[in-house]
């Protein structure tokens, strides 16, 4: 059975971006609990920008698990990446991730690793920045043992990132180096883009897939765009997949419709 999720952003420099609600805590939780989402996707500025007591007083009241913690402010606000040349700030972009993840782990979520992967910038060759990568995850995949939660890794589509755009490539990055606790999120907007076939490429690395952003393929709302959800959300169904199905999308036409329209996707095509 797949778990419904809705994401919302308290980080007011993003706020342009694809999430549902980012006003009020509170008050998106209300919505959330009483629109029938299972539970909130979180975007915060830092591991302690909340407090897991109040967090968990909400989560409590409003019966919503905390289904996953985005990190991509650490990018945005603090500028940090996984993949910068200079050591210091992917010490400190290790270190920020390692305190969303411990936030999260309190509630049993995993972190996300989006944005944060960074880019290979002019004049890193390819190879040095998937190196550079691949040593943050592995100290960031022990992380995940220690605290007992999983890491996810999501591939982005070549606007937002040059280093893994698919789903196969990734799971093949995770393969080679082993890792054990981190999984891929299957962002259903970036896979538009960049797989030539979303239903095959789900079915391929559906023992990797720990996580799907839920979003049209324009990253509205789903039924606002053009994907054909209905294969997709048969492939997950049939192959048994069991996490988060969480809408990450524009807040169109605004954020309260947009999460009833989510609902009304999730009941079409989940079903
Ligand atoms: C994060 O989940 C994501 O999909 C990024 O494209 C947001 O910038
Ligand atoms: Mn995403």
């Amino acid at each position: 059975m797949i778990k419904s999720a809705v994401t919302i952003a308290l980080v007011p420099q993003i706020k342009t971006g694809p999430w549902i609600f980012w006003e009020n805590l509170e008050e998106s939780m209300r919505k959330a609990a009483e629109m029938g989402f299972d539970g909130i996707e979180l975007f915060t500025a830092s591991g302690d920008a909340i407090s897991s007591e109040i967090l968990k007083k909400l989560l409590d009241q409003y019966k919503l698990q905390l289904a996953a913690v985005g990190t991509g402010a650490g990018k945005v606000v603090h500028g940090l990446t996984l993949t910068d040349t200079n050591s210091a700030i992917r010490e400190n972009a290790i270190a920020f991730i390692k305190e969303m993840m411990e936030f999260g782990a309190a509630f049993s979520a995993p972190a996300i690793i989006g944005s944060m992967q960074g880019s290979a910038v002019q004049g890193d060759s390819h190879g040095y920045s998937i190196a550079l990568l691949a040593e943050a995850l592995d100290v960031l995949d022990q992380h995940a043992a220690s605290l007992g939660v999983k890491l996810i890794y999501e591939p982005l589509n070549r606007y937002e990132t040059n280093l893994m755009n698919n789903m196969d490539d990734a799971a093949a990055f995770i393969e080679q180096n082993k890792f054990k606790n981190i999984t891929l999120l299957a962002d259903l907007f970036h896979m538009n883009i960049e797989e030539a076939d979303p239903v095959a490429s789900i079915q391929k690395n559906i023992e990797h897939i720990g996580h799907v952003h839920f979003a049209d393929s324009n990253r509205k709302p789903v039924g606002f765009g053009h994907t054909a959800m209905q294969p997709i959300a048969n492939v997950l169904m049939e192959y048994g997949y069991d996490g988060y199905v969480s809408a990450e999308a524009f807040p169109w036409p605004d954020p309260d419709q947009a999460a009833a329209q989510t609902i009304r996707s999730l009941k079409q095509f989940f079903t």
